[in-house]
């Protein structure tokens, strides 16, 4: 999937929902796709994708055919997009996939298998207790995990860095074997895509 296409499957769904064909919450990214599919070079097929409420790009970028992320979510299911075939797995609680991430990485580690996983996160999810825990462990027990986190400075209209007093950002501008950080400005709002219900 090329940054034209991602941007093209966007573009469709934000006019679905605009139109109302589509009456759950959705979020959109747009301006992170050069980013997110640099991350992508690196996954294989046998590796395991764990995001929140905004992944359809993971999912696109992890093999999932278009036709089958567009149908979930027009069956209303855009904010926990699974397709176990294709190893990707979402929840819409705010640092909920982190700890089921660890524990895939921990099965891994045991096994001995041939797998990595990558957890997505946002900026606010990564000042949570339950990410600075799980990042601890993971890095502490060596496991087969990275962490993304993906900046765009808010919790959807809360500013994250004025919200702890911290100019920068704990994991701000941390790039090495467990942690990839970029920063993106998008065009949408946090849900909807501007016309219909937004916040
Ligand atoms: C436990 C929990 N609390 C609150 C929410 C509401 N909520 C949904 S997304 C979000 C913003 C999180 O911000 P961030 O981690 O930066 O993600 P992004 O900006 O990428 O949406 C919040 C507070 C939730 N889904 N789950
Ligand atoms: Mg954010």
């Amino acid at each position: 999937m090329t940054k034209e296409e991602l941007i093209e499957f966007e573009k469709e769904i934000a006019a679905l929902f605009n139109a109302g064909k589509i009456r759950a919450p959705i979020h959109l990214y747009y301006g992170n796709e050069e980013a997110i599919i640099e991350v992508f070079r690196a996954i294989r097929a046998q590796d395991w994708v764990f995001c929140s409420w905004r992944s359809h790009y993971q999912c696109l970028l992890k093999g999932v055919p278009k036709d089958r992320v567009r149908d979930e979510i027009l069956a209303g299911r855009s904010i926990s997009l699974c397709f176990p075939e294709q190893r990707v797995f979402s929840s819409a609680i705010v640092g909920g996939v982190l700890p089921i991430a660890v524990g895939a990485a921990m099965s891994i580690q045991q096994r001995g298998e041939d797998a990595m996983v990558y957890c997505f996160m946002g900026d606010m999810t990564a000042e949570t207790g339950i990410a600075h825990e799980s990042i601890k462990y993971s890095r502490n027990h060596q496991l087969p995990i990275r962490f993304i986190i993906e900046d765009n400075a808010k919790s959807v209209c809360t500013d994250t860095r004025e919200t702890w007093n911290q100019p920068r950002l704990t994991y701000e501008e941390v790039n090495d074997e467990y942690i990839s950080y970029y920063r993106y400005e998008t065009k949408y709002p946090h849900a909807g895509a501007g016309v219909r219900v937004q916040f």
